[in-house]
Parts: structure tokens; sequence; C-alpha cells
């Protein structure tokens, strides 16, 4: 039996031109800078959204981490979305290694912390109990309110008040290259709102590993100085680096294959009356899901399709669904007959 892997675009392999890129890569010791080839992917992402410079990380949650240690000192706090992947998923990061709060603000179904919320969270600054804000994180895309684009009228608004404030703005941008081809712009047209973007090369730009991070000249060199405490100094990580570059040159506008197919799942999984699917909400490459009564819980669901070779994520009554390279139309198709099997069994 194939099996068809929705769980994450992260499981995406790498293309044949980034395995030929990585055997003939230059290489050299990346902690001295005499990597060429992470100099050359470093260069090509700073130009790609538009920033002074760029580091190359092992991941994007190490990418966030010193992002957010680079930006505040210990007991400064910084903003963030109660949905969001740092505050959720990174195993609290810059609050055990740097002394950072969290405060945290409620997230729109549109990925966005409303702008009142986001003023009201500022500590005045003035006062001696409390702690110093430096920083708003936003995602784009946002992950767990089903990859919404966040649109750039609220970036724009978000960078207004933070100028306003004197705070910084930081991206994650995980998938920010699915919100760009979304929207039909260049990525710098999102990380203009931002002082610095954590994107990930790993997820449907199907490299295998790593991460940038990329901002101000001075930003970077912090970073890069946060990314060596917490082990991430890499030597001939150049190998990295060359799937990196055929990431960037051959991958982004292949995405839209993605949307499409998530669409069309989407659409499909709508048409079960036992699964609820905003379609709304499905514009890049992220199907997420409930399952009303009548339908099994995630851990059966799951369990379920699993028997079938359809392989997806979730818990309670939430699921996820990934499209991604190794996910064609037909898998699609194969995906919604499990999925009209199981629901069948269920009744
Ligand atoms: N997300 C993973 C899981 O951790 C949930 C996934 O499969 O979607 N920011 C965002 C918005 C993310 O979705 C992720 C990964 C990260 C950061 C962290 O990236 P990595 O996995 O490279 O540390």
């Amino acid at each position: 039996m194939y099996t068809i892997d929705l769980r994450s675009d992260t499981v995406t392999l790498p293309t044949p031109a980034m395995l030929a890129a990585m055997a003939t890569a230059e290489l050299g010791d990346d902690v001295y800078g005499d990597d060429h080839t992470v100099n050359r992917l470093e260069a090509l992402a700073a130009q790609r959204t538009g920033k002074e410079a760029a580091v190359l990380v092992a991941s994007g949650t190490m990418g966030n981490l010193c992002s957010v240690l680079a930006h505040c000192g210990r007991g400064d706090e910084a903003i963030v979305g109660d949905r969001c992947h740092i505050y959720n998923y990174e195993a609290g990061g810059a609050s055990a290694l740097g002394g950072v709060i969290y405060r945290s603000v409620p997230t729109t179904a549109d990925g966005e912390l409303p702008l009142a919320a986001l003023a009201a969270a500022f500590s005045p600054g003035y006062d001696a109990h409390t702690a110093a804000t430096r920083l708003i994180c936003l995602e784009n895309t946002h992950n767990t309110c089903g990859g919404v684009v966040v649109g750039l009228d609220y970036m724009a608004a978000v960078r207004a008040l933070a100028d306003e404030r004197g705070v910084r703005v930081h991206l994650d941008g995980a998938r920010v290259f699915n919100a760009a081809v979304a929207l039909g712009v260049p990525v710098d047209a999102i990380t203009q709102y931002a002082d610095s973007v954590t994107f990930c090369l790993s997820k449907g730009l199907s490299a295998p590993i790593g991460s940038l991070v990329c901002g101000p000249a001075e930003f970077i060199a912090r970073v890069r100085r946060a990314r060596k405490m917490v082990g991430g100094g890499m030597r001939q990580a150049g190998i990295i680096a060359a799937a990196g570059i055929v990431a960037l040159e051959q991958t982004v506008e292949r995405l839209a294959e993605d949307h499409a197919n998530a669409r069309t799942l989407a659409e499909g999984l709508a048409s079960f009356p036992q699964l609820e699917v905003d379609l709304a909400r499905v514009q890049t490459d992220i199907v997420y899901f409930g399952l009303r009564e009548g339908a099994p819980d995630a851990r059966a669901f799951i369990a379920a399709l699993r028997q079938h070779g359809v392989l997806l994520g979730g818990a309670g009554r939430r699921v996820r669904m990934v499209t991604h390279r190794g996910i064609e139309a037909r898998d699609i198709e194969d995906a919604l007959e499990a999925v009209a099997a199981v629901l069948r069994d269920a009744a």
C-alpha cells in the first residue's frame, strides 16, 4: 500500500537538483565565515526579504528563539498571539533561556492580534512595577488559524503601532513564501513590515534542513551570537545551504500547486456532513477541519485513516492535513476516498 503523507509539509524530500547541488557544494568552516555556499544563501535570503543581512539556522524554532533573544534582554516582554507557534510549540525557549516574558493577546480567526488588544498589552514603561515591552511577534501564514494569509494592511498597521511605541516586530514567517504566492506579491512586500523574519527552507520549499533569520546587520550579529550560544554554529553547513539555494531559486512558484491541491481537498472534505471545514480559511497548503458528532474523534480518525495509508495530524476533535511537493491531484482523490470509507465505517 502506498502512503499519502498529509501530516505536514515538513515531510518533503529534497529534489534531485538539491541532491546534485549538495554533492558538489563548495564548503568551508562556517563558524569562520568560510563556507561560501552558506554565504551565498544568506545573501540571497537577505536580498529576497529586503533585509541587510541573514543567518542560516538549523530550524524555524532556532530562528525564532535566536531572534527573540537578540531583540529582548532578561525581564523584557515580547507580545505574542495566544495561538502562535512561538508561544505554544517552541518549548518556551526565550523564557527558559533568555528570561523573556511572553505576554499573549487573543488571535482572531484571520491570524491577527487585534490592534486594540495589542495596544493595551504594552507596558506603560514609566512604571517601576512593569517589564518593558520590546517586541511584537506576528506569524504569516498563521499555522493554527488554518494557514491563513495575514493581510498586508494589517501588517502595516502593526508596523505603525510598533513605530509609535518604539518596539520591534518579528515575523515568524515559517511559511511566508506561501503567503507571498497566495497574495501574488514578492516576499519583501510582506517582510517590509517586520524588523526581522524567520523563514523555513524545510517546509513547502522542500529543502531537507534549515531556516534563515533576516534583518538589520547589527541585529543579525546578535542572532549569530545567540545561535552560537544554543549550539547552532555549524561547520560545513554548505551541504544544507546548497539545497536551500535551489529551494529559493526553484521551488517558490510551485507552492501554488500545493495551494490548489489543498483547496480541492478542502472542498471534498466539506461535502461530508460529519466534517466541519471553513473553506474561507483554506488559503494556502494547510487544511484544518473539525470532526462533528457522527465522526470518530481525532485519535480514532487518524488511526483509521492510517489503515488506508493516509497520514494526518490532530487532537481532540480537530485534525490537519497539509499538501506539499509529494502530493499530487491523484493523492487528493485517494485521500478523499479513504475519508469516505472511514466515515462510512464509523456510521
Ligand atoms: N510547525 C510544524 C509543527 O511544529 C507544528 C508543522 O508541522 O507545521 N513557525 C511555524 C508557524 C511553524 O509551523 C513551525 C513548524 C515552526 C515555526 C518551527 O519550525 P521547525 O519545525 O523548523 O522548528
